[in-house]
């Protein structure tokens, strides 16, 4: 295969804490310590458990080895833009413009926007290649797949002034691809789908000036403002900000989610199961980590075929057990109920679970040491994007015309490697958590009897106080899916509704919060009204592009209920997040019109300008803002009062 290379060959990891670790192995007080100090995760404390008694390096391990952390970069005054600098604002020594003259303010404003723009970027890019396989699919040269929610792709016809009757579903597939793939640079100045929002929400963008004109323009605009010598004014580079994030959330995300819809199917309401403990001892394990569906989905596909099934058999192997990892596994989870492994600080717990044979990765969220870690066990790593082919892995380049073959291969490699595995090294460490997934907006309309009218009443009643959305990653500054789980806890004990994307869905999965049994830690009226309808009280809504279908649940709640997004009980919150892509999913909530806390602290503290822009400032601007509060119970204690400001605005 064309690209491929070698397997790495790791030298052993040892790192200094690894060591003292190893030498306090007589002392367990200081093994348990570890634990508890890295997560809640049940299932995941008996691997790290036995990574750190191997000597095997994890996240936490490297966290702990870059503190304490530079303070200049933690504060975003620090400037590596051009060969002038690097620049530090050190006002106790008079140092408060870098080479250039840029002053705090912006040096923070700049580093920010470059954030946002990175996260855009790789949400929209993704959105992309989603659209060019429906593309190829449309006209002939894609491999296996196929259209499987033509009533979802005639509707977006629709949005574009297509008519549908009378031509085949290539052909309306074919104009809808070119469409969609023509809003990421499109000269009609304005992204289709932001016509979703409500009204009043759109009015809000433009009085702004901030409705997305194109998604690659917006992050384009955004690099050219971060350049040496262009944006001086940190208030426009914030504001470009919100517009390169809403061409995110409303352009390269929305067409993600839509497009994988039509392509794998718009998620319905299922039932699967969680946690390090989905590993089979007796089967080949292969698992799906990173973000796009477009290869995930073939690897299903093949994993059926009769011959790879008679080949595991051979090899002894009582089948192919798939496992999901992140967002890949997310999207997995809610249309096929594959189950799920963990969300993100559970990737390399997983290779040390010692019954993996193969991890595929697409992209993002993928630690580039992950061969290291596979290294000390069978497990292959194999890569499959060129964008992010990883050292020390095998490339498998994974293209929609070959898309079936190269996933019978990979799948094949995985059953190969079966004999490899050690007996003696396999840990499965619990037992899988039941789940119930599924909740798109189509599935949410559908329990609720075709329409949002049901929600919005309880809502209007004070049966549900309001909603929040949850999303987001893990991060070592905060104990493993603690944030996610206590503050989904303290929000439908207040008959908060949670609707939730990414990692902060897999923690409350993991936590058991995705069962309908869980409605017996809600709150009186939400309890009984997820006790009726027989869900839990946090939905899960799909992976980080996912963030998608909750704007778009808010847009057709504001609607039903007649006002812009920035008036109803809601509130978004990302307690865990690390990403750029958490970045700009937090600036188009709140560009939105929803009051969004973020848990770890941006790096913006540098500036009192900017902290004050974000946190209040905004308000003026889209009727929102954000709030950072670490303390997930405190977090939630800002959620309730918000969302009790807004109820008694509503006059409900
Ligand atoms: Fe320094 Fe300005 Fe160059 Fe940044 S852009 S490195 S602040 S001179
Ligand atoms: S995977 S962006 S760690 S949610 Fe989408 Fe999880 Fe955050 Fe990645």
């Amino acid at each position: 295969m064309p690209g491929k290379h070698a397997k790495y060959v790791q030298r052993k990891i040892t790192v200094p804490d690894i060591e003292r670790a190893k030498m306090s192995l007589m002392n367990p007080a200081f093994i348990q310590q570890k634990i508890d100090e890295r997560t809640v995760d049940e299932a995941a404390k008996p691997v790290i458990e036995t990574m750190l008694r191997e000597g095997i390096e994890t996240v936490w391990d490297r966290f702990e080895q870059q503190q304490p952390p530079c303070r200049y970069c933690s504060e975003g005054i620090s400037c590596n833009r051009c060969a002038m600098g690097p620049c530090r604002i050190i006002p106790e020594h008079y140092r408060v413009r870098g080479v250039c003259g840029a002053d705090a303010d912006l040096i923070v404003a700049r580093n920010l926007l470059d954030t946002i723009a990175t996260g855009a970027a790789a949400h929209s890019d993704h959105g992309r290649e989603i659209i060019e396989t429906l593309y190829k699919t449309a006209i002939g040269e894609a491999q296996g797949y196929e259209i499987t929610d033509l009533e979802k792709l005639k509707r977006i016809a629709g949005e574009f002034g297509f008519e549908t009757e009378g031509q085949s579903t290539e052909e309306i597939a074919r104009q809808v691809s070119l469409a969609l793939l023509e809003e990421y640079g499109t000269i009609k100045n304005f992204i289709q789908f932001t016509a979703r929002a409500p009204q009043q929400t759109q009015e809000v963008w433009d009085a702004a000036g901030i409705r997305p004109r194109s998604v690659d323009r917006e992050i384009v605009d955004a690099m050219h403002r971060i350049q040496m010598g262009v944006g001086a004014d940190y208030t426009t580079m914030l504001a470009h900000g919100l517009r390169t994030a809403l061409g995110d959330g409303w352009g390269g995300s929305l067409m993600a989610t839509e497009i994988s819809d039509v392509m794998f199917g718009t998620p319905t309401i299922n039932q699967s199961w969680v946690n390090l403990g989905v590993v089979k001892k007796d089967q080949v394990n292969i698992s799906l980590h990173g973000h796009n569906p477009v290869l995930s989905e073939m690897i299903v596909r093949a994993a059926e075929d009769p011959g790879l099934l008679d080949l595991a058999k051979s090899k002894g192997a009582a089948g192919i057990n798939l496992v999901g990892l992140c967002c890949t596994g997310n999207e997995l989870l809610m249309r096929k109920g594959i189950p799920q492994a963990g969300n993100h600080f559970n990737q390399e717990l997983l290779i040390a679970t010692g019954a993996l044979e193969v991890m595929i990765i697409d992209y993002q969220c993928i630690f580039p040491s992950l061969p290291r870690t596979a290294s000390c066990y069978h497990t292959h790593i194999v890569s499959t994007s060129p964008k992010s082919k990883v050292p020390g892995s095998l490339y498998y380049g994974f293209y929609p015309e070959t898309a079936i073959d190269t996933a019978k291969e990979i799948i094949r490699l995985a059953i190969e490697n079966f004999p490899n595995r050690n007996p003696d090294k396999v840990l499965i460490p619990a037992d899988p958590m039941k789940v119930v997934t599924g909740f798109s907006v189509e599935a949410i309309q559908a329990a609720l009897g075709g329409t949002f009218k049901p929600l919005v009443d309880a809502i209007a009643a004070g049966t549900i106080r309001g909603a929040a959305g949850v999303v987001g990653c893990n991060n070592p500054k905060v104990k493993h899916d603690y944030g996610h789980v206590t503050l989904g806890k303290e929000l439908i004990k207040r008959d908060i509704l949670l609707v939730e994307t990414g990692c902060a869905a897999i923690a409350s999965g993991k936590a058991g919060l995705l069962r309908p049994e869980a409605a017996k830690l809600a709150g009186p009226g939400l309890r009984e009204i997820c006790e009726t309808l027989g869900i839990p009280p946090v939905l899960h809504m799909g992976s980080c592009v996912d963030c998608s279908r909750i704007l778009v649940l808010a847009a057709e709640l504001a609607k039903t209920l007649g006002v812009g997004i920035h008036q109803l009980p809601i509130a978004g919150a990302a307690p865990e997040w690390y990403s750029q892509k958490a970045v700009s999913i937090a600036s188009y909530f709140v560009a939105s019109g929803v009051y969004t806390v973020l848990g770890p602290m941006p790096k913006i503290t540098g500036s009192g300008n900017v902290v004050h822009l974000l946190t209040e400032g905004l308000n003026d601007v889209v009727k929102a803002s954000f709030a950072v509060e670490p303390d997930p119970v405190k977090a939630a204690e800002l959620i309730d009062r918000h969302i009790g400001d807004k109820r008694t605005a509503l006059g409900i």
